[in-house]
Formats: structure tokens, C-alpha cells, sequence
């Protein structure tokens, strides 16, 4: 099924330059971009897209990174993107994350895991519409589909 994620690189991606290397794997797999914006994310928004982990002891500093510079945040769609976008991501502990993750990759800490992905339907169309007006996701298509695609 075709599906829309939410993506966001987060301040440490941006900052280490990684922008470029992390879009050309969304891109290289096959995925479209169907809505990008580097923006500051304030401290209500943080609070917001990060509420169920309001009550755990890691919840202040995870705010404290994800406002603390500009994070690049995406729609990305897909047949099957959100599980195919998760297992890209990889663990959240980027020291357990496989090799060949984005995480896996390119972090070391739990606390700068470099990137953020929707864990399900759900949580995509909250994501979604916290972070994007509807008129802000553009509606193509690619000229390779059937090569992508059977
Ligand atoms: P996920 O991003 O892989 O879905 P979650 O458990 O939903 O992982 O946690 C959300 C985010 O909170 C993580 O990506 C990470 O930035 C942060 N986080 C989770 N656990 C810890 C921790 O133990 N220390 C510091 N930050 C954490
Ligand atoms: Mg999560």
C-alpha cells in the first residue's frame, strides 16, 4: 500500500553536514519526496511530536536537542514506507543499530540518533499534519515508477 511518512533528519544531522548523503539513500531506494522543509522546531512543537515520552527521565534533554538548531523535516511516500523508512533508520541506539542503518551509520549515541521516522500509520498522520499544512505536500509522479515498481 502506498503510504506517507514523517521524517525529520534532526539538529545533529544537519550540523554534521549530512543532509545531502541521508536524502540520496530515501532517494536511491526508490522513495519520494513529497514534502521538505529545514526549519527551527520550537519548544511547544518538540513537546508536542514527542508527548508519550513526556513521563521518561530522557524527555528534557530529548527536547532540549531536537530545538536546540534547525532540524530538516520530510514527507516521504512509498509502498510500504513506513516500515521500509523504519528499517532504513535502524535501532534507536545508533551502537545497536546494524551497519548499513542510517543510524547505524552515521551515530553513536541514543541521545543524537540523527534521524526520526513515523512507527506506524497512525503516528505518520499525526506527524503529518503537526509538522505540514496539506497544501505543502506536493502531489507527482516520478518517470521511473515501473522501474521502481512491478
Ligand atoms: P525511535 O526514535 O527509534 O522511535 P523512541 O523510543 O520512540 O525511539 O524514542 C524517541 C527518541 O527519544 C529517540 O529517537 C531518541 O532521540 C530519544 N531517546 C530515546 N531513548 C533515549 C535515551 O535513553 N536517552 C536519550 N534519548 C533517548
Ligand atoms: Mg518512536
Amino acid at each position: 500500500m502506498i503510504e506517507k511518512s514523517f521524517v525529520m533528519m534532526k539538529p545533529d544531522a544537519v550540523s554534521r553536514r549530512l543532509m545531502g548523503q541521508i536524502l540520496s539513500r530515501f532517494e536511491e531506494k526508490g522513495l519520494k519526496i513529497v514534502a521538505l522543509k529545514l526549519r527551527a522546531i520550537d519548544e511547544d512543537l518538540a513537546r508536542k511530536h514527542y508527548g508519550e515520552h513526556s513521563d521518561k527521565p530522557f524527555f528534557e534533554g530529548l527536547i532540549e536537542y531536537i530545538t536546540s538548531s534547525p532540524a530538516l523535516t520530510m514527507v516521504i511516500e512509498g509502498d510500504d514506507a513506513i516500515a521500509v523508512i523504519r528499517k532504513m533508520v535502524g535501532a534507536t541506539n545508533p551502537k545497536e543499530a546494524a551497519i548499513g542503518t542510517i543510524r547505524g551509520d552515521f551515530g553513536m549515541d541514543t541521545g543524537r540518533n540523527i534521524i526520526h521516522a513515523s512507527d506506524a500509520p497512525g503516528s505518520a498522520k499525526r506527524e503529518i499534519a503537526l509538522f505540514f499544512d496539506e497544501d505543502e505536500i506536493c502531489d507527482y509522479s516520478m518517470s521511473d515508477n515501473a522501474w521502481i515498481y512491478e
